[in-house]
């Protein structure tokens, strides 16, 4: 069973998939279930909304209820580190609302369990911890199942397959094309055009010290991305108002990409849109999977990055990332057009 929206898809092992629900009918309704049966509810559980930080410590504010049920029993919670570069600790014995010390920045993501003794449930909380001084002018994490937070997509060759994949019964396959697990998923197909499109209208303030960091996998053979905007002030598509950066063809893992948008000489007013052009000439097939698109303002502290002299620059990574989506040598080299 999928989430509402998401497309059904099919595989290669019929015997294995095909179910059918039989003798069903003994409640009408979930209420009449529940009494005649009844049992204790699982917990609710909120782990609250997902944080950014450029601080190590957090304050978290999950919060947990119960029916009450079964009796004589007591509701225990605590928090659980799913996924992150390194260690975090809980005070408070990790009570829904205490604070985590994060060991390094980096994307964590944590669970708050909540168990009545009988039932437990869970809920999911992404925490972006940034270094230090580090400030987003605007980010799109994909944390949220369904949710592309604004981007569409065109181009992509991907179309959906009515299929037969058991005797008599016929189905239809479509393109993965969707945000789930904390990340915005799609797949192309033959695409010589394919694009991601931001929102329109996005009012982010512009300066020439930001960058464009990107974190995804690119498992097609396309070997470039080219970043193309537009401000309010000049609000057409054209190639002066763009950069193009190298990608690695059928990579194995997340990578970083570093985009120096803030040296495009139009880089400057307020952005309305973004444009991601996935593919050069060749036609590419496979999928891109993006964990973020953020658009970052260097610490203060920190010198401007130097006016592009060269038509290529090497870049190094801002800070550390997560060893497990890590891979070697991942520097980049950027063109700037
Ligand atoms: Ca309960
Ligand atoms: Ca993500």
């Amino acid at each position: 069973v999928l989430l509402p929206g998401v497309p059904f898809f099919t595989n290669q092992a019929p015997a294995a998939t095909h179910w059918r629900l039989e003798h069903n009918l003994n409640y009408r309704s979930v209420a009449e279930l529940n009494r005649a049966i009844p049992q204790t509810d699982p917990p609710s559980v909120k782990a609250g909304p997902d944080i950014t930080s450029d601080h190590l410590a957090v304050r978290l504010s999950g919060s947990v209820r119960d029916d009450g049920k079964p009796a004589g029993s007591r509701l225990a919670a605590h928090w659980e580190l799913l996924e992150g570069p390194g260690p975090v600790t809980f005070a408070d014995g990790g009570a829904p609302k205490c604070c985590a010390n994060f060991s390094a920045p980096g994307d964590y993501l944590l669970r708050l369990v909540a168990d009545d003794g009988e039932r437990w449930m869970s809920d999911l909380l992404n925490v972006h911890i940034l270094p230090r001084g580090l400030k987003l002018a605007r980010a799109w994490e994909f944390d949220r199942p369904l949710d592309a937070e604004g981007w569409s997509t065109s181009g992509l060759g991907t179309t959906h397959r009515v299929e037969t994949m058991i005797k008599d019964q016929e189905g239809t396959s479509w393109p993965v094309h969707y945000v789930a697990g904390g990340y915005f998923i799609i797949a192309l197909e033959k695409a010589t055009v394919a694009r991601l499109l931001s929102a329109d209208h996005l009012n982010v303030p512009l300066d020439k010290r930001q960058i464009l960091h990107l974190r995804f996998q690119n498992h097609t053979m396309a070997r470039e991305i080219r970043v193309c905007f537009i401000t309010q002030k000049h609000p057409l598509w054209d190639k002066t108002k763009s950069a193009t950066f190298a990608l690695t063809p059928l990579d194995k893992g997340m990578r970083d990409y570093l985009v120096p948008l803030g040296e495009v000489p139009g880089w400057q007013g307020s952005l309305q849109q973004l444009r991601l052009d996935l593919t050069g000439d060749e036609p590419a097939t496979g999928t891109l999977r993006f964990d973020f698109i953020r658009i970052e303002n260097p610490a203060r502290k920190e010198k401007p990055i130097k006016p592009n002299s060269a038509a290529k620059i090497e870049w190094k990574p801002a800070y550390d990332c997560p060893m497990k989506r890590m891979q070697e040598g991942w520097s980049k080299t950027l063109a700037i057009v």
